[in-house]
């Protein structure tokens, strides 16, 4: 191999807002409009080989084993981040696996850009902190800064000079607090609209953006004195909140962001018999029709059985709390 490739693998895991992040205050620069609360899984893995190569004339990016030219701009739009941070101009080849559905509101693109950034990082030797690989990520996928942590982990913003800073960072190790996640899958196709499509069209035709983005300050706080107190059902009353004025929200749009089928209606009404009924547990939703129940520890089996059993619900994921996003591999 010539001494010139430089190459390095990394693991990142999906997260799940709790708070969620919804609108951005800065297109160009995709700064979001609202803070957001997240916990990283450990049960879906992406992995990611970049390969930089003086032999190839333009980055290429292949997915599950295929060619993905269209995701080939979102991709060297973030190398080109990295590279002009760092004064290179070596073109990759990016080869990424998700042990699960793409596209389909599982967080994808938030695991994706958060390994890519930090395999891209190692195989050019950069040496970015954590917080810098963050914003990099942060700029491709506003979810994905949030994957290069584990455990809970806060995007929060400041003012400056009438701009907004975004600033990640974790706020809880997952071994505090080890919850665990049921995700009910209940389609796998792509979402019809993707998120920052999504976003956008809310802020443009919505009633309801600016009440949104006002009340989001007070549920960010709110999550975190939850976490701080490790109070389970603070955290559930706050993040069921936070997950359906998101979606009133996206509903109130024009034309409408519906991103739920029946399924996912049913697993939300189950999950909120099994918690008037005393059981550890609480739904959240994105921009998919996938059902995230969030539960104790010892109400997991319990919830797994139930939403198995919800009609419409073809598959069932189950994680717990993970690390960040992390190098596994290093060639040369
Ligand atoms: C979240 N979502 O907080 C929210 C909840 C989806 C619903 O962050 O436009 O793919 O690339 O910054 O990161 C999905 O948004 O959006 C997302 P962009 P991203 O998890």
């Amino acid at each position: 191999m010539s001494p010139e490739v430089l190459e390095a693998t990394a693991v990142a895991h999906p997260n799940i807002a709790l708070v969620k992040y919804w609108g951005k205050a800065d297109v160009e620069r995709n700064i979001p409009a609202v803070g957001s609360l997240s916990i990283t899984l450990d049960g879906l893995t992406t992995t990611t080989r970049v390969r930089f190569d003086p032999g190839i004339d333009a980055d290429r990016f292949s997915l599950g084993g295929r060619l993905a030219p269209e995701m080939e701009a979102r991709v060297t739009s973030c190398l080109d981040l990295l590279r002009n941070r760092v004064g290179a101009k070596i073109c990759a080849l990016v080869e990424s696996e998700n042990d699960f559905p793409t596209a389909a509101g599982l967080a994808s693109s938030a695991s994706g850009f958060a390994a890519l950034v930090v395999a891209a990082d190692r195989a050019l030797r950069s040496g970015l902190a954590t917080s810098d690989l963050a914003d990099l990520a942060r700029q491709a996928s506003g979810s994905a800064a949030r994957s290069l942590f584990g455990g809970f982990v806060e995007i929060s913003l400041t003012h400056s000079d009438r701009e907004l800073i975004p600033r990640t960072e974790q706020v809880l190790e997952p071994s505090v607090w080890p919850l665990g996640v049921v995700v009910a899958v209940t389609e796998t196709a792509p979402k019809a609209v993707g998120s920052t499509e999504g976003m956008l069209r809310t802020e443009r035709t919505s009633p309801y953006y600016s009440a949104w983005v006002d009340s989001s300050g007070a549920d960010l706080a709110e999550a975190r004195a939850a976490v701080d107190r490790l109070d389970f059902e603070a955290l559930a009353d706050i993040s069921e909140l936070s997950c359906l004025k998101m979606h009133a929200l996206m509903l109130s749009a024009r034309p409408g962001l519906v991103y739920w089928n029946g399924a996912t209606v049913e697993c939300i009404r189950r999950v909120r018999e099994l918690r008037s009924d005393g059981l550890g547990v609480f739904f959240t939703v994105d921009a998919g029709p996938q059902v995230k129940a969030v539960c104790l520890p010892e109400a997991r089996s319990r919830v797994v059985r139930e939403l198995a059993a919800v009609p419409g619900v073809g598959r069932i994921l189950e994680s717990g709390l993970g690390c960040g996003a992390r190098v596994v591999e290093v060639v040369g």
